[in-house]
């Protein structure tokens, strides 16, 4: 399988993220990509390739422009302050004070774009967030040119918790979602995402919720105890038109693999029913027993079955890396599963 992938990553190389009420070394942090892209090689997964020239104004159909002009203007403003820190959102429109008007002071632009305080925007953050949309667009692009059955996005940051106006949980632009528009772009007319990443895709679930022709699904962490916390409930089924095109498989604590590949399989049940031209897995591997972060109890060979049940489905699928934070073991799982759809 053919991988794309920007050493640009490492533009993203935070200091700093607020967790357990510390500022601690991010756990989405470049040394991530490090072990997956010697596995790549160690196992011969495939050529490696750079992402092309990719026009970037398709991150407009998923994201705000006044989002996306933010993003692009933070860091700056946020030095020009003289702060000293990295850029962390401390006040938000929440329920009690939620006016529409958008701050023109960054520490205010910050709440209204952010939907949890853990992602410090650095330096070079969204330049590699910009080259991260480029790797997912790529891969889009070869594996429909050249009609390949999978082909690999190593991309980062991540995207699945952005929504089209908000930045969280480590993702700034939703690779999953814009790849599905470019599924759109090229001739596709259903595009099925099923996001196995241990967190909910709040960002990927609300960008289509209201669409028909692209059906999200997700298993991960119920909300009740994990992050996101507000959304990713079994109830939302989807809105207007896209009514019936959403599914979630929230799981409790401690969900092994035999409980997991339950919900894996309904997925699965929902996909050949959509019958969809082409399929998005956002590809965390958080979902490994020892991720410091999450709380299901895969093991480094259940990816494997997970890779091989998706190949039988016979769809063009496109695998774009989300999470996946237990550092030593994120090349073998998330391998694991490109190797298991190759071997089918
Ligand atoms: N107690 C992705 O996997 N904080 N993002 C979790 C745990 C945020 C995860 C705190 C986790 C975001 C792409
Ligand atoms: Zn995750």
């Amino acid at each position: 399988m053919k991988t794309f992938f920007s050493e640009k990553h490492k533009l993203r190389d935070a200091n700093t993220e607020l967790y357990g009420g510390e500022l601690v070394k991010p756990f989405e942090r470049p040394q991530r990509l490090d072990f997956i892209v010697d596995e790549i090689k160690t196992r011969g997964l495939g050529e490696i390739l750079n992402p092309n020239k990719v026009n970037l104004n398709i991150i407009g159909k998923v994201h705000d422009q006044d989002y996306i002009k933010f993003l692009d203007n933070a860091w700056n403003e946020w030095t020009k302050e003289g702060f000293k820190g990295e850029a962390i959102p401390t006040v938000w429109p929440s329920r009690s004070m939620n006016s529409e008007k958008i701050p023109t002071f960054i520490e205010g632009k910050l709440g209204y774009y952010s939907l949890a305080g853990e992602t410090s925007i650095s330096n070079g953050s969204i330049e590699a967030a910009y080259e991260a949309v480029r790797v997912a667009i790529s891969a889009v692009d070869t594996l429909v040119k050249d009609k390949l059955s999978g082909i690999f996005a190593l991309c980062r940051p991540p995207g699945h918790h952005a929504s089209k106006n908000q930045y969280g949980g480590y993702c700034f632009f939703n690779n999953a979602a814009i790849a599905a528009e470019r599924f759109k772009e090229l001739g596709a007319k259903k595009i099925f995402i099923l996001d196995i990443d241990f967190h909910h895709g709040n960002g990927t679930q609300s960008i289509f919720y209201d669409k028909s022709d692209v059906f999200y699904a997700s298993l991960h962490g119920d909300p009740m105890f994990a992050f996101p916390h507000f959304l990713g409930h079994s109830d939302e089924r989807g809105s207007g038109n896209g009514e019936g095109y959403n599914s979630n498989f929230p799981m409790p604590p401690g969900t092994k693999f035999q409980i997991w590949l339950e919900a894996f399989d309904n997925s699965i049940k929902e996909i050949k029913k959509f019958k969809p031209d082409a399929l998005v897995i956002s590809l965390g591997v958080d979902a490994y027993e020892k991720d410091p972060i999450s709380f299901f109890k895969l093991k480094s060979n259940n990816f494997i079955d997970i890779g091989r049940k998706l190949s039988k489905l016979s769809i063009p699928t496109l695998f774009v890396m989300e999470g996946g934070y237990s550092i030593k073991e994120i090349g073998v799982n998330t391998i694991n599963t490109l190797e298991g759809f190759e071997n089918g």
